[in-house]
C-alpha cells in the first residue's frame, strides 16, 4: 500500500531540496574550476566564467534531487549519485542558455538575471551550452561516478537518448515547427501531437534524471519499470504546471519572462483543454506518478511528494 505525503513530509521535501541545491552547487563549482581536468590542455576563463554564470547561483535543482531521491529509494545515495545529479543538471543548464539565445526564445531573464548571451556575447553563450552539454557526459563517464563500466554506458545512454533528438532537442525542433517557424502557416497541433512534443522536451531529461537514480541503484526489472513510469508522469506534470505559470505567475515570480506562450504561438495544453481542463490534467497526471510508486511503501514518500510539488510549484 503506498502511503500518502503528509504535510510534514511536504516540509522535509523542501529542506531534503535546499540540502541537495547545496551539495550540487559545491559540487558543479568544483567540475567548473578553471583549472584543467586530467587529460583537457586549457581552460580559457571566458569561456568557464559564463559557464558559471550558467549553471551557478540559481534554479530548484529538481532533476539533481530526483537522481539522488532515486538512487536513496535504493540504498545508493552517495558521491555517485550526486556527480550523476550534477550531469543531468549541467544538460539542463546548456538547455537554457541555448533555449533563451536570439534564434531561439530570445530571452533577457533566466533565474532572476541577464542571459548568458546578454552577460557575455552570443558567440560566448553558445560554447559555453556546448561546453554544458560535454561536461555532463565527461561527469557520467568517469569512473568517481559508479565503479562498473557497464553502468556508466548505461547512465551515459539514458542522458543521450533523453536529451537528443528523439527526447529534448527533438521537441524543441518540434516547438519551433509549431510556432511556424519554418513554414509560412503555423501548425496547429493537436492534443496527442502536443502530448507527444511535451514529452520530448521537458518530460524525457525528468524522466531521465529518474532513471539515472534507478540505475545508479540497480534497480530490479519491475522497479525500474515502476520508476520509469513515475518519471513520465512527473515530467508530464511538470510541463503542464510549466504552462500555466506562464499564464499566471508573474517575472518577478518565476524569474523569467512569462505570458509568452500565447504571444508566441506555442502549442501548450492551455490550447487544447483551455485553463481549468489543464489545471485538472495537471492534478491526474500528478497522482499517476504518486500511484506509479504503490509498490515502494513509505521509503518513497519523497518522491511522492516531488510529484506533488512538481504539480503544486509556484516557480
Ligand atoms: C535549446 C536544445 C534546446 C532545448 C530547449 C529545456 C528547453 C528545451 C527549453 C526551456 C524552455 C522552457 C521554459 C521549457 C519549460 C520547462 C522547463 C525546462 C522549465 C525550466 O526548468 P526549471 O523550472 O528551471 O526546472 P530551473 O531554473 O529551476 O532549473
Amino acid at each position: 500500500m503506498s502511503s500518502v505525503p503528509t504535510a510534514a513530509r511536504e516540509g522535509e521535501l523542501e529542506a531534503r531540496l535546499a540540502q541537495t541545491a547545496g551539495a550540487i552547487e559545491r559540487l558543479l563549482e568544483t567540475l567548473l574550476e578553471s583549472v584543467p581536468a586530467e587529460g583537457e590542455i586549457a581552460r580559457p576563463e571566458r569561456l568557464l566564467a559564463a559557464m558559471r554564470h550558467g549553471a551557478l547561483a540559481g534554479g530548484k535543482r529538481l532533476r539533481p534531487f530526483l537522481t539522488v531521491e532515486t538512487a536513496r529509494l535504493l540504498g545508493a545515495a552517495g558521491d555517485g549519485a550526486l556527480r550523476a545529479g550534477a550531469a543531468v543538471e549541467l544538460l539542463h543548464c546548456y538547455s537554457l542558455v541555448h533555449d533563451d539565445l536570439p534564434a531561439m526564445d530570445d530571452d533577457d531573464l533566466r533565474r532572476g538575471r541577464p542571459t548568458v548571451h546578454r552577460a557575455y556575447d552570443e558567440a560566448t553563450a553558445i560554447l559555453a551550452g556546448d561546453a554544458l552539454l560535454t561536461l555532463a557526459f565527461d561527469v557520467l563517464a568517469d569512473p568517481a561516478t559508479h565503479p562498473s563500466g557497464d553502468i556508466r554506458a548505461a547512465l551515459v545512454r539514458c542522458l543521450a537518448r533523453a536529451a537528443g533528438p528523439g527526447g529534448m532537442v527533438g521537441g524543441q525542433m518540434l516547438d519551433l515547427a509549431a510556432e511556424g517557424r519554418f513554414d509560412a502557416l503555423r501548425q496547429e497541433l493537436g492534443e496527442t501531437e502536443i502530448r507527444r512534443l511535451q514529452a520530448m522536451k521537458t518530460g524525457a531529461l525528468l524522466a531521465a534524471s529518474v532513471e539515472i537514480g534507478a540505475r545508479l541503484g540497480e534497480a530490479d526489472k519491475a522497479a525500474l519499470a515502476a520508476l520509469t513510469a513515475y518519471g513520465r508522469a512527473l515530467g508530464a506534470t511538470f510541463q503542464v504546471a510549466d504552462d500555466i505559470l506562464d499564464v499566471e505567475a508573474d517575472a518577478a515570480q518565476l524569474g523569467k519572462a512569462t505570458a509568452k506562450d500565447e504571444d508566441k504561438g506555442k502549442a501548450t495544453l492551455i490550447g487544447a483543454l483551455g485553463l481549468a481542463g489543464a489545471k485538472r490534467e495537471r492534478d491526474r497526471l500528478s497522482a499517476e506518478a504518486v500511484e506509479a510508486l504503490s509498490g515502494f511503501g513509505p521509503a518513497a514518500d519523497m518522491l511522492r511528494a516531488a510529484a506533488r510539488f512538481a504539480a503544486e510549484r509556484k516557480s
